[in-house]
């Protein structure tokens, strides 16, 4: 795959040193994405060469139906490095509708570049593409987002979903669908695209910032059947959760107000879905701070294939 060259003489580590970005910060970062990625603390090194390489692939950001809730965990995420800081400078960011200054004509004109580039270019999708009468329900800039997909998606060098509204449809494609929505590769899977999924709503800032760096360090990425890489998606929830003490003791907490809910017991009877979800919350967490179940809320199943339906009703036992 070819990537987009960067312009500018500053290297990665000093632009990112310019936007506040310290050098252990930076390592503490790289070493969270190495463990994202299950290489220990050894990873690190490799992690950050990865995002400092000077070749930066020029991405095409593109917004289906969704709530952008995928671009908030990334762009908001603070601790310990600004993600953003690095991943805007770690690719050539050319298009995406929440965050470019450029609007109208502009911003169709950066699409068209983008896409044209002779160098090639990624394609990030977030949010599900509405299929019902050729998608007609979803339109940007007049053009049905069926259509935007069609066009741009399989000129990509490579495709990640964002979300799993890319992934799997979301919450749009929840019964009863009016806009026949679903993921990327189904919408799309008459023209040979197989993008990888990295489903979550929202998805863990590590797995795709992990993604990304597989796909720079040109490694061989691990999918399991639902397109999904099994660095980030090969145990359940369930498996490495501090709460699976109490599961294997029988001690459930009976409802949230609960002495046994505060003493951290299982949460399975309040509808934890952990078990049959598989995603790395337990061990990544979002922002390394904390995550559902730590926070004493149940999995509700966000990163598995029509979760709003399968995983339903919620806070109930299955
Ligand atoms: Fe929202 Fe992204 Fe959920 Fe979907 O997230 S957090 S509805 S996965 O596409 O913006
Ligand atoms: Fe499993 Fe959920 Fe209980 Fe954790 S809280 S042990 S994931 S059932
Ligand atoms: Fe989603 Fe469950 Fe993790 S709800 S964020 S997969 S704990």
């Amino acid at each position: 795959m070819k990537i987009h060259v960067g312009h500018g003489d500053m290297s990665a580590e000093d632009r990112l040193q310019k936007n506040g970005v310290s050098r252990r910060d930076f390592m503490k970062f790289c070493a969270a994405v190495s463990a994202a990625l299950g290489l220990g603390a050894s990873g690190a090194a490799e992690v950050a060469a990865a995002l400092t390489q000077k070749k930066r692939p020029s991405v095409v950001y593109l917004h289906f139906a969704e709530c952008t809730g995928c671009s908030e965990a990334v762009l908001r995420a603070v601790e310990p490095v600004m993600i953003d800081t690095l991943v805007l400078d770690t690719i050539s960011l050319d298009y995406h509708e929440t965050i470019m200054a450029a609007a109208g004509e502009k911003a169709e004109e950066a699409l068209h570049a983008a896409v044209h580039n002779p160098e090639g270019f990624v394609c990030v999708v977030e949010g599900g593409i509405p299929t019902k009468d050729n998608g007609i329900y979803g339109k940007v800039a007049g053009h049905t987002m069926l259509q935007i997909a069609k066009d741009i998606v399989p000129k990509a060098a490579a495709t990640i979903c964002i979300g799993t509204c890319a992934a799997f449809g979301g919450v749009q494609a929840a019964k009863p669908n009016p806009t026949a929505a679903m993921g990327v590769n189904d919408a799309l899977k008459d023209l040979g695209v197989k993008a990888i999924n990295i489903p979550g709503c929202p998805p863990s800032p590590y797995n795709f910032v992990g993604a990304v760096v597989l796909f720079l360090q040109g490694k061989k990425i691990e999918l399991d059947e639902y397109n999904r890489p099994l660095a980030f998606y090969g145990n359940t929830v369930h498996d490495k959760c501090p709460r699976l003490k109490f599961f294997d003791e029988g001690k459930f907490a009976k409802s949230f107000a609960s002495e046994e809910a505060r003493m951290g017991y299982c949460l399975y009877e309040l509808g934890c879905r952990g078990p049959m979800t598989y995603n790395n919350c337990p061990t990544v967490k979002f922002n390394q701070t904390n995550w559902p179940i730590e926070a004493g809320h149940p999995c509700i199943g966000c990163s598995e294939p029509n979760f709003w339906d399968t995983m339903s009703p919620f806070y109930e036992q299955m």
